[in-house]
């Protein structure tokens, strides 16, 4: 193993080379393509990176038209993650460092088309790492809280525990995570991966089961009232948007000597709907909140309450900064504003 893990090391070094062309004592910034770019972190992800590393630097694809304003901010174009060479294309036209993999269909919804989830969650992974071994990219995708299940321990769940998850979407998640360490044991491949709890940003919300914690401003801001397909005491982990690309950002540029896993649990907090309705109260005073649990309720009863990340705050310095208070400010604010700019 320790030999293995030398192996790989030495291979890392010669794609970090590849990455940043040293120009004149100056690393070059890495040319960044991100998939499934128009669900809920794309956009707010490129801006964050592109800020990092220059607008042309970062490209958003996606399978979707995007509106005016995405394109706008920044390279877009068609990707298709099922079409492998469509991918290759676009790795050697637009020389390609880093990929990171956002397409996937979320818990609520895989559950409603399993062979659609298979196709893109698994299928999709498939082609995902397969590119970026021929083309040693640096390769980052997403896990989650729903990567484990009712076998495991809720509170707190550690780094490495029992997972076996009853929803599709938390199964291709756990083969995405098996697959990467695998590639990065026995090809050397730079594949890095987050646990990420619910992340809330102002974006409508896009079928997962988290999700309670979005659509409640929407209804809110908008209503004054909100049915909750949660319980009021269901507690998740949960972290704002900014945290999430930070953690992202922070853990592609961490050195590949710091790293002892491929796979880091990452959370800002943990809340309830009647917690968060709470604080939302100082905002809305005369809110609504009723509860009608659903098939969703199954799926949250099986995930993470309380999410151990203190694996990711040893090896590369992981702190989050937005508590409840701020994220329930943010959000009043984003979410305000969103819904002012498309005249809802
Ligand atoms: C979902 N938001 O609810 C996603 C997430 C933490 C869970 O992966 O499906």
């Amino acid at each position: 193993m320790m030999l293995l893990r030398k192996m790989c090391r030495t291979s890392h070094a010669i794609n970090i080379y590849r990455t940043y062309s040293v120009n004149g004592g100056k690393q070059a910034p890495p040319k960044i393509l991100i998939t499934g770019g128009l669900g809920q972190l794309g956009v707010e992800c490129a801006k964050y990176l592109r800020g990092k590393y220059g607008r042309e630097n970062v490209i958003l694809s996606d399978i979707i038209k995007p509106m005016p304003d995405v394109v706008k901010d920044g390279p877009y174009i068609f990707a298709d993650i099922l079409d492998f060479k469509g991918l290759q294309k676009i790795v050697v036209n637009h020389r390609v460092d880093w990929l990171i993999h956002f397409s996937a269909l979320l818990s609520a919804i895989g559950e409603q088309n399993v062979p659609l989830a298979v196709r893109v969650n698994i299928e999709g992974m498939h082609n995902v790492i397969e590119l970026a071994k021929q083309y040693k990219l640096r390769i980052f995708v997403p896990s989650t809280i729903g990567a484990f299940g009712p076998d495991s321990p809720r509170n707190p769940t550690p780094n490495i525990t029992v997972q076996r998850p009853r929803t599709i979407y938390g199964v291709s998640k756990v083969h995405a995570e098996l697959i990467g360490e695998y590639y990065f044991y026995k090809f050397g491949l730079d594949f890095r991966c987050l646990r990420f709890p619910g992340v809330i940003s102002s974006d409508p919300p896009g079928g997962g089961t988290t999700d309670y914690a979005i659509a409640i401003f929407h209804d809110l801001i908008r209503k004054g009232n909100y049915e909750c397909y949660l319980k009021p005491d269901t507690r998740l982990p949960m972290m704002h948007v900014r945290d999430a690309l930070r953690a992202l950002s922070e853990f592609l540029e961490t050195p590949n000597e710091l790293l002892n896993r491929r796979v880091y649990n990452v959370t800002s907090m943990s809340f309830t709907p009647e917690e968060l309705s709470d604080k939302i109260a100082k905002y809305v005073p005369d809110l609504k909140i009723t509860y009608r649990p659903d098939s969703r309720q199954d799926i949250a009863d099986s995930w993470p309450q309380v999410f151990d990340d203190s694996e990711a705050r040893r090896d590369w310095n992981w702190k989050p900064e937005v508590n409840l208070d701020n994220l329930v400010a943010l959000m009043m604010k984003e979410v305000k504003e969103k819904i002012a700019a498309n005249g809802l």
